[in-house]
């Protein structure tokens, strides 16, 4: 007999759940006000109101494709070209976006903080760079879809924004990439079907300039891939440097992992758990809410500047626009 979370609340008041949040701003102010120790656990949902689809979440991009299909070392053997297209146009889409203020607002926090806060981020957008986040408190744990590597070697470029990144990738419209992803993915088979004729023929893709064969491959981490070592060194040492007072957990069903086990590592470390997201049903290892914690429901580019009025003040937004970071 499985009961909803209000329901299990109304029964015994232990049971966590996100009606034991807070949703007082007044309330989070105070409590952001004697913080001295915060971290921010980011995902799509932050990158939204920039107009960037998000996975699974509201308006969920790969509501259509298996997500995980597409983002893993197999698809890309199997199909590098259909990988390369989808990652071509997501290119695209994040060049085109621009930061929102939810962006900016953690890069204000960020400037107030040095030492106090840090910002782990799964998108791989660029889009906090962009907004001129501090970069040693940026932990970038998905890397970004505008480095490059090589499949076999371990030859890596950063920071490439052609668009497109290949001239192999040039005349595929988003609208048949789309139709083709859609088309190809659904046939699931058709994915695993060597006899599926690739998207485009591999000695047309892009090749390692160091190793030659080697395919060059987007620079993100896929399903099954471990994370940046250095990059995890240093947010592990960050977050077991002392006690801290709050995690903002962002537009995130925080269902990944590793990256979604920082909300239990921050509740261990004695965090209250402030959740800020548009919709409180899918909130993956951030469900759990207790009293203490706290929950704004809504767009993440509206909710980060005014919970972070008190540290950040208030944001000039065309000064930070024309002071856009560069890639
Ligand atoms: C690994 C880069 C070692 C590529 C990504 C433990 C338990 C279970 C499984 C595992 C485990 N440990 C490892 C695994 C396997 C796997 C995993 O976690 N699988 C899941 C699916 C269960 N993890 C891995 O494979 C990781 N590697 O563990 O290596 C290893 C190696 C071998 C074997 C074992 C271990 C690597 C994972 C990284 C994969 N790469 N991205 C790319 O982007 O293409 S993950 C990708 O998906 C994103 O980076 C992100 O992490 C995730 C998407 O989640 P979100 O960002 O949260 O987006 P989503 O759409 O889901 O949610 C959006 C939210 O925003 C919603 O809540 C919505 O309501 C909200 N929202 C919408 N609009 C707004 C908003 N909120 C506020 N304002 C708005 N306007
Ligand atoms: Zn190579």
């Amino acid at each position: 007999m499985s009961t909803s979370s209000s329901a299990q609340a109304a029964i015994n008041p232990f049971w966590p759940s996100a009606e034991m949040a807070s949703t007082s701003v007044e309330e989070f102010h105070t409590v952001l006000s004697s913080s001295t120790r915060i971290m921010a656990l980011c995902g799509a949902g932050l990158s939204a109101a920039s107009g960037l689809e998000t996975f699974r979440g509201a308006g969920g991009m790969w509501r259509n494709y298996q997500a995980t299909a597409l983002a893993t070392p197999e698809a890309f053997e199997r199909d590098p070209g259909l990988v390369w297209l989808f990652y071509s146009m997501r290119r695209h889409k994040a060049l085109q976006a621009k930061p929102n203020m939810g962006h900016y607002a953690l890069a204000e926090l960020s400037r107030k903080m040095p030492e106090g806060f840090i910002t782990l981020t799964q998108n791989v957008d660029g889009l906090s760079q962009r907004a001129n986040h501090p970069r040693p408190q940026l932990k970038l744990l998905h890397d970004s879809i505008f480095d490059i590597k090589c499949f076999d070697c371990d030859y890596r470029e950063m920071n490439n924004f052609d668009d497109p990144y290949h001239p192999s990738l040039a005349n595929h419209t988003p609208e048949e990439v789309n139709d083709r992803l859609v088309n190809t993915v659904t046939a699931r088979a058709a994915l695993l079907d060597p006899a599926t004729p690739p998207a485009i023929p591999r000695s047309e893709l892009p090749h390692c300039p160091s190793c030659k064969d080697g395919l060059l491959r987007p620079g993100v981490v896929w399903f099954g891939e471990s994370l940046p070592e250095e990059t995890l060194e240093e947010a592990d040492d960050w977050v077991n440097s002392g006690p801290i007072d709050l995690c903002l957990v962002i537009g995130t069903t925080a269902t990944v992992y590793p990256a979604a086990s920082y909300v239990d590592i921050a509740r261990s470390r004695g965090a209250r758990i402030v959740v800020i997201n548009m919709d409180r049903e899918e909130l993956g290892s951030a469900k759990n809410l207790r009293d203490g914690d706290f929950l704004f429901e809504g767009d993440a580019s509206k909710i980060l500047p005014e919970i972070l009025k008190p540290i950040i003040g208030d944001l000039d937004e065309e000064a930070l626009r024309a002071n856009e970071g560069g890639k």
